[in-house]
């Protein structure tokens, strides 16, 4: 369900996407502008305001591994249910993550993107990028049971 030119515009755009900053800040703002989300991070530290977040490194490597495992939805665009089946088991069985938090998160990451991208950031990449974040909490949230 992906044209040639979405695809094109999806790989374009990771391409100069820069995983552990835009990562960070992406979980970083979700921690604060949705304070309820520190309740999954509770051993990582100080959360106490948001220069402590931003500032925090363990906040950081999670936005790195969360946005790098984004990714992997870029490069499998057509099975996308398939790449993230485990994570969803995972997040649903271990970590008991509300799957409404993958829309939230996604959200953010839209507006991390677009202040990184600037005038770059066109509506077709808003567009292809709402679909893709949508996609992906769908696919997260399969799992559930
Ligand atoms: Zn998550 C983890 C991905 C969202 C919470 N995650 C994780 C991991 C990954 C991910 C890859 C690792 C795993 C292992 O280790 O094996 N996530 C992801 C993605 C997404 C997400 C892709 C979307 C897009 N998460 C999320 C959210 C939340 C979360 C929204 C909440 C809010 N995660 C989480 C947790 C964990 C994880 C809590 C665990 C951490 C630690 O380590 O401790």
């Amino acid at each position: 369900h992906w044209t040639a030119e979405e695809k094109q515009l999806i790989t374009n755009i990771w391409s100069k996407v820069n995983v552990a900053d835009v990562g960070g800040e992406t979980l970083g703002r979700l921690l604060v502008v949705y304070p309820w989300t520190q309740r999954f991070f509770a051993n990582f530290g100080n959360l106490s305001c948001a220069t402590a977040i931003h500032g925090n490194p363990r906040v950081r490597a999670h936005g790195k591994k969360v946005l790098s495992s984004f990714g992997d939805a870029t490069k499998n665009l057509d099975n996308i249910k398939e790449t993230f089946a485990k994570l969803s088991e995972l997040h649903c069985d271990k970590l008991h993550v509300d799957p409404e938090n993958f829309k939230l998160l996604g959200n953010v990451l839209i507006v991390v993107l677009a202040g990184h991208f600037g005038k770059d950031f066109t509506p077709a990449c808003h567009a292809v990028f709402q679909k893709l974040v949508k996609v992906v909490a769908h696919a997260l949230a399969r799992g559930y049971h």
